[in-house]
């Protein structure tokens, strides 16, 4: 083991650099070229690397500290003693950094008029960087070597200046694309000021990379690519600050840097923030402005329907009216509701209405529950419409897919959910593999569910993976209903309370218990007929049941 000092490198013309980040901490384990500090020009951040493998025993340098080539960043601890020569400063060992060019404000400047090209000057080694931000647009008059976009590096970021001025006729880029040393930017016209170096050209002719005023980059390592340094006048413009390695820490996770709060030095945001964030977002505690757009457009959010084109939802004074008490929502009412709304919005759905004979069959159940009074299973009706629709989703298999694009996913299991009535709201737990099952198992199954589900104790296993549902109401009431679809199924059967109608089968009307079934169907996956032919096919089962066995 030997402790080794760990300084800054040659960073090329970066005279002295603030300190805005620090990625490591006593204690780490860093890699060789793993990034120690992050450090910062007026109009660059690069991150500084570690030239050794080791354990980080002491930082040398704190948040704010100025520090340029040959400053010590920390104190490694080495295996072997390849690092003997401790206090030998290892910049040198350190992936060198681009040595940015004369600046060339200092350039005399030339005025022309007509189209000019502007084009990436000499960006060293940086190849395929990446246009994270632009900061004009058509139209806009530039000076020359104000900034007009970022590009980023794995490593470092750095904004490529205009090499002339004028009035931007067109911009050649959009953000993402990857662009090289020559790539056109963007074409000024009017009358356009130009460094004498560089010769103004017609559109058709680009200026010369090497009249840019960009740094041409000395040194080839990756690891280290630092920045060109164009001391310019313009600052940049809405980029959250953040290094490249944040930035693209934000990138993986999606998370949208300009809504995330920096804690490091003068607001900058460090890769705990973004963590933060994203927890934050994950609990519920921060919407993001596009969630809450969307919230907005679905009415979770703000409820206005804005989104949709709507006119406002309407606010009203209720007190004015008369007394009134406010009630938050239940946490699964707040979630149960944001799905049907957009179940019933996204989904084109419609219902059919349809009564089945279940005078056999209600007699039957009651007969089945007489003679296993002891047993203490109660067989119900609910039980029936299961192994019933379970039939009828074999016979017709679209209604137990799901949309996946422009494919239907036809799942060759039978999970079927049942919609409970809780005092937290509505649930849906779900009868697994219900072909597998009989009547029995499935009574007691679905007593058991919709106990736990009256006492909030379902668990998310035992609420997923429906491929129908069925949503009863026939113990309270009721004639039809509209049933919203459980996204991703595309089907849903909502039933009533069976009563007894005069039915009329040819010679005389006969006193029959009829079961009110509306089945509601989204129509991108089911044509009208299929679903009327769902429902008689239900209806005879539910008539007779031997007709599983045809
Ligand atoms: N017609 C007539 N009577 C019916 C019936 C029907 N379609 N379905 C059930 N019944 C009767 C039962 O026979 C039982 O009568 P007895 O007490 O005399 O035996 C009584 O109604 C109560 O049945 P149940 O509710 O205990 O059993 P179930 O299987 O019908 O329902 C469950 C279980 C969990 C689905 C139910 O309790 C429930 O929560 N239903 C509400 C579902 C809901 O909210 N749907 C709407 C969703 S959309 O907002």
């Amino acid at each position: 083991m030997a402790i080794i000092e760990v300084s800054v490198p040659d960073i090329g013309d970066f005279d002295e650099v603030t300190v805005i980040e620090l990625m490591v901490k006593p204690g780490d384990s860093v890699k060789a070229e793993q990034s120690l500090i992050t450090v910062e020009s007026d109009k660059a951040s690069m991150e500084i690397p570690s030239s050794h493998a080791g354990v980080v025993k002491e930082l040398k340098v704190a948040l704010g500290d100025k520090v340029k080539k040959g400053s010590l960043i920390l104190m490694l601890e080495v295996a072997g003693d390849a690092a003997a020569p401790a206090p030998a400063p290892v910049a040198a060992a350190a992936a060198p950094v681009a040595a940015p060019a004369a600046a060339p404000a200092s350039a005399p400047a030339v005025a022309v008029s007509g189209p000019v090209e502007v084009r990436v000057p000499d960006i060293g080694d940086f190849k395929d960087v990446t246009v994270i931000e632009i900061m004009v647009k058509a139209s806009d008059s530039v000076k020359q070597e104000q900034s007009l976009i970022t590009v980023e590096s794995d490593k470092a970021s750095m904004e490529i200046p205009s090499s002339a001025a004028g009035v931007i006729k067109e911009l050649k880029v959009k953000l993402g694309d990857k662009v090289n040393i020559g790539d056109l930017l963007a074409i000024l016209e009017g009358s356009v000021t130009t460094a004498a170096a560089a010769a103004p050209t017609p559109a058709s002719a680009p200026v010369p990379a090497a009249a840019a005023p960009v740094a041409a980059a000395a040194a080839p390592a990756a690891a280290l690519a630092a920045p060109a340094h164009i001391p310019t006048a313009t600052p940049s413009l809405g980029l959250p600050h953040a290094s490249p390695s944040v930035r693209k820490f934000a990138r993986e996770l999606g998370v949208p840097l300009a809504e995330v709060k920096g804690s490091g030095l003068k607001g900058r945001i460090t890769d705990h923030d973004v963590q933060a964030f994203t927890r934050s977002v994950m609990s519920g505690a921060v919407q993001t402005v596009a969630a809450q757009a969307q919230g907005k457009s679905a009415g979770t959010g703000g409820n206005d329907g804005a989104g949709l084109g709507l006119i406002p939802w309407p606010k009203v004074d209720f007190a004015k009216f008369g007394p009134i008490e406010r009630k938050e929502m239940s946490r699964i009412k707040k979630i149960s509701g944001a799905n049907l709304l957009r179940n019933a919005i996204m989904i084109p759905a419609v219902t059919n209405h349809d009564d089945c004979d279940i005078t056999d069959l209600e007699a039957f159940r009651v007969a089945t529950n007489k003679e296993n009074e002891k047993s203490g299973v109660k067989v119900t009706m609910l039980a029936f419409l299961i192994k019933a629709c379970v039939a009828a989703l074999k016979k017709y298999p679209e209604f137990n897919s799901s949309l996946d694009g422009d494919a239907l996913i036809y799942k060759q299991y039978f999970h079927i959910g049942f919609a409970a009535d809780t005092p937290n709201g509505l649930m849906v737990p779900v009868i697994k593999d219900a072909d597998k099952k009989g009547i029995f198992q499935i009574s007691t199954e679905m007593g058991e569910l919709a106990k736990k589900a009256r006492d909030g104790k379902l668990s998310p296993a035992e609420m997923s993976g429906a491929s129908f549902t069925i949503s009863s109401l026939g113990g309270i009431g009721g004639r039809y209903f509209t049933p919203i679809i459980n996204a991703p199924e595309v089907a849903i059967l909502g039933v009533c309370r069976s009563t007894i109608e005069p039915i009329w089968d040819g010679k005389a009307f006969q006193p029959r218990l009829m079961l009110p079934l509306s089945l509601t169907w989204d129509h991108r996956v089911i044509d009208g007929a299929a679903a009327a032919r769902f429902n008689v096919y239900l209806g005879q089962i539910l008539g007779d049941f031997r007709r599983v066995l045809l």
